[in-house]
């Protein structure tokens, strides 16, 4: 699905995360590898030079919170959301739904897909065709719903003078009254003609659906806001279902055009399988394509838990001393569960050797390990805190005894904070300006060293 789109933007993130720094020239470039990728998934020329400015301005000019590139990774995130919609809810609640849309949409389809959707949510659904025109309607939605067991209605039992549209709504309405979840398949036109817009104005009018679902195909690309518009005026959608997302480059066009209407997409159909078809989320959306973890809950996280004061000044001054790796613990401990962060850190998973992906019994290890060490830590006096150096033989015993470990394993965290006294070294001096990168986000070159030192160390 989007898989051009995709895969430029995943390469255009792994510029980022490998770039030496973040200055006018990396964003300018990655700017331009945006709207090439855009530009080729049918976005808007001018939503995509309007997402352009933003990201360059955002990009350069916003206070950090984050490091550098993280930064522009959450702008480019939060921009590529805003162009895509907000999603609407989807209540798991009895209700009536109708589906609309032009001939050969999917409607019929996604009527099956959506039946299963709730099906699998523990609710009721019936499935009513409202498709009296084309033959083959009926017997095409009655095999979806024989496939899945939801159960299917189309005026089969009603005396010929009410087998129209409107006798079939009503009656299925009726005859499914206990079930939960009523969705009703109408019919498809070539173009948005006077009839078909009144039927479904006279149906909505009958039995008042909670949901009004139009059925866009993706290739349509951007004429995907033209008939959002134009049914939206008429019926008032509560929800777009893009379908054929599968077999289309266009349907970054066909998102974004829905987005500037004023409704949001909440399904979207990824194949025929009655089970190809999925909850559009913006956030889940945008971080599979940018082939991340969930972005979003490591940008609150970290926005959250980690304040300037975290860390101590003087690591400004080069020094690095093992209150400072105390303070580091400490800080990472508030941001939850090593093997969380490490997941949901935003450049890992990218094969840049970044400590993603062990397995569950590293990161327990790992975690244990960190205990440990603030244990032996405690054991330290203030003097040993702040010049390791002066650890000896005697003190790495007396400091083993009180903490209840070895010395083996004293000596162990000494060298590990050796190792990150080094790694923090490289960090303050490198890197163009002399300044530390992402000072204020100091977990990124943190943890992800953090995981690589204990990597090595095993
Ligand atoms: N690849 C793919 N095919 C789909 C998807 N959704 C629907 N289709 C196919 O598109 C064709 C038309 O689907 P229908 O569900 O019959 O469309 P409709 O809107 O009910 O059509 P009319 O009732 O004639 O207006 C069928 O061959 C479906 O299998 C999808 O998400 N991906
Ligand atoms: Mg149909």
């Amino acid at each position: 699905m989007l898989d051009n789109l995709s895969s430029s933007l995943k390469e255009t993130i792994r510029k980022i995360a490998k770039a030496k720094r973040i200055d006018k020239q990396t964003v300018d470039e990655l700017v331009r590898d945006i709207q090439r990728a855009l530009i080729q998934a049918d976005v808007k020329i001018s939503l995509v030079k309007e997402i352009s400015s933003r990201i360059r301005e955002r990009s350069l000019k916003e206070k950090l919170v984050l490091n550098p590139r993280e930064h522009v990774i959450k702008v480019v995130y939060e921009e590529l959301i805003n162009i895509i919609g907000r999603g609407v809810e989807v209540p798991l609640a009895a209700q009536r739904i109708m589906m609309v849309g032009l001939h050969g949409t999917g409607k019929t389809s996604s009527c099956a897909k959506l039946a299963r959707y709730y099906q699998k949510k523990g609710l009721k659904p019936a499935v009513i065709c409202a498709d009296v025109y084309r033959p083959a309607a009926a017997e095409q939605l009655r095999q979806l719903c024989e496939k899945i067991g939801v159960p299917f209605y189309d005026g089969a039992n009603l005396p010929e003078r009410e087998k129209g549209v409107m006798g079939i709504v009503n009656a299925g309405v009726k005859e499914f009254e206990k079930y939960d979840v009523k969705i009703i398949d109408t019919a498809g036109r070539h173009a948005l003609e006077k009839e078909m817009i009144k039927e479904i104005e006279d149906i909505k009018k009958a039995i008042n659906p909670e949901q009004r679902f139009l059925v866009l195909d993706a290739s349509i690309g951007q004429q995907a806001s033209v008939q959002a518009h134009a049914f939206d005026d008429a019926i008032g959608i509560t929800g777009i279902i893009i379908t054929k997302m599968d077999g289309t480059a266009k349907g970054g066009g066909a998102l974004s055009a829905v987005a500037e209407t004023n409704s949001g997409v909440a399904f979207i159909g990824t194949g025929e399988k009655t089970d190809d078809f999925e909850r559009f989320e913006p956030d889940g959306f945008i971080s599979r394509l940018l082939g991340m973890g969930d972005i979003k809950s490591l940008i609150e996280t970290a926005e959250a838990s980690l304040k300037p004061e975290d860390v101590d000044a003087d690591f400004l001054k080069g020094k690095f001393t093992l209150k400072d790796l105390y303070k580091q613990l400490e800080a990472m401990k508030k941001m939850g569960p090593l093997k969380k962060l490490m997941e949901m850190l935003p450049l890992g998973g990218l094969g840049l050797g970044l400590d993603v992906n062990l397995d569950d019994t590293i990161y327990q290890v790992t975690e244990d390990k960190l205990k440990r060490y603030k244990v032996m830590m405690d054991s330290m006096t203030e003097e040993e805190l702040t010049e390791p150096r002066i650890i000896d033989g005697s003190r790495t015993k007396r400091i083993a005894r009180g903490s209840g470990t070895t010395t083996a394993e004293v000596n162990e965290l000494i060298k590990y904070h050796r190792m990150m006294q080094k790694m923090m070294k490289g960090l303050t001096s490198g890197r163009g300006s002399g300044k530390i990168p992402g000072m204020r986000g100091m977990k990124m070159p943190m943890s992800t060293s953090m995981g690589k030192m204990m990597k090595r160390m095993k």
